[in-house]
């Protein structure tokens, strides 16, 4: 049908929810699991009106001048840190993400990689598999508590308000977090979550908990000085972004005993791991599946779809992010 806009979902997704944007658009799709080369990305984006990513793939100047057609950009990811949202603003492209669809599952998968790394989850099952387990012993994969111990949340967004509340309400336990503002009282409550300085939130806490966006004023903000300031006995758990973790540092301190464990579901330079974090037998490794139920994935890509289809047949956007920016095109 001529006339009709074209739109290009760029990373695979379930079928029944690409096929609702066939009655407004010429569809174009990659059906393969792979992330098209970013060359690829831009010749099939010439004369594209809208684009469907996914939270790791990249819009930057380059592509940007490379597709003026384009005018809508709509990632399946509550993250946009792989898009220049600046950029897409200067040029007139709307750029939506997903947020508030993935908040509890995110949470879910926050908790369990705690309790995984705290109670020593797969490091066991590594020596039971690998025919080491030939007797019981009082110390054998002893770990540290949960239940009333003193879970650190930094980045008290969604997600971090969601992993506050299932430590205080499930497991009693203390909440302290740290953001760059603080949670109005009549929110702290509820979660029984306290505001404190970074470093305080280092050395208090028992299981930490990172959940920060990743931007240049979130790049290594754990590194040595911080993995430091924690207890030895601590855990750490990264589901927000490579980057926001100094992971070569975070392997020397896991080797040096400086704190006990970490989670990582994210990785500096994923889907590469750092050689010396594979190394360690006190992490839980796991590859940036925290959002991964097939529910909430399904949410995800329909809620970007709905945007695609909002934006660029007259209606408002559900989950804009630089609506308010946009230079007029
Ligand atoms: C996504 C995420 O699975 O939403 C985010 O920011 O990191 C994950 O939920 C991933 O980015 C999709 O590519």
């Amino acid at each position: 049908a001529a006339g009709r806009p074209k739109v290009l979902v760029a990373r695979k997704t379930f079928d029944d929810i690409v096929d609702r944007l066939r009655p407004h658009f010429e569809v174009e799709s990659n059906d393969t699991d792979l992330p098209w080369p970013q060359d690829e990305l831009i010749r099939r984006l010439q004369g594209k009106a809208g684009v469907y990513i996914s939270g790791s793939d990249k819009i930057d100047v380059k592509l940007l001048d490379a597709c003026p057609d384009l005018r809508v950009v709509c990632t399946m990811a509550v993250g946009y840190n792989n898009i220049d949202v600046a950029a897409c603003s200067e040029r007139g492209v709307l750029v939506t993400n997903a947020p508030d669809v993935l908040t509890e599952t995110t949470a879910d998968f926050g908790f369990a990689l705690m309790m995984a790394t705290a109670r020593r989850i797969t490091e066991s099952e590594h020596f039971l598999r690998a025919g080491r387990w030939q007797h019981w012993s009082v110390t054998l994969f002893a770990g540290a508590d949960i239940h009333g111990a003193t879970l650190g949340v930094l980045g008290m967004g969604r997600i971090g308000a969601a992993i506050a509340r299932r430590g205080h309400l499930g497991f009693g336990m203390p909440v302290i977090y740290h953001n760059r503002s603080r949670l109005p009282a009549d929110q702290e409550g509820p979660l029984g979550a306290q505001w404190v300085e970074k470093d305080e939130l280092l050395r208090r806490a028992d299981h930490l908990v990172i959940v920060v966006p990743y931007s240049a004023s979130s790049h290594h903000l754990i590194g040595q000085r911080e993995l430091r300031l924690m207890k030895p006995t601590a855990t750490l758990v990264n589901i927000a972004r490579g980057g926001v973790v100094d992971d070569a540092a975070l392997a020397a301190e896991l080797k040096a005993g400086t704190i006990a464990a970490a989670g990582l579901d994210v990785f500096e330079g994923e889907p590469t791991v750092h050689p010396a974090l594979l190394d360690c037998e006190n992490v839980v490794l796991t590859p940036h599946i925290a959002s991964a139920t097939v529910a909430t994935r399904r949410a995800m890509s329909a809620l970007a779809v709905d945007n695609l289809i909002l934006a660029l047949t007259g209606g408002t956007a559900k989950t804009p992010l630089n609506a308010g920016q946009l230079r007029a095109r």
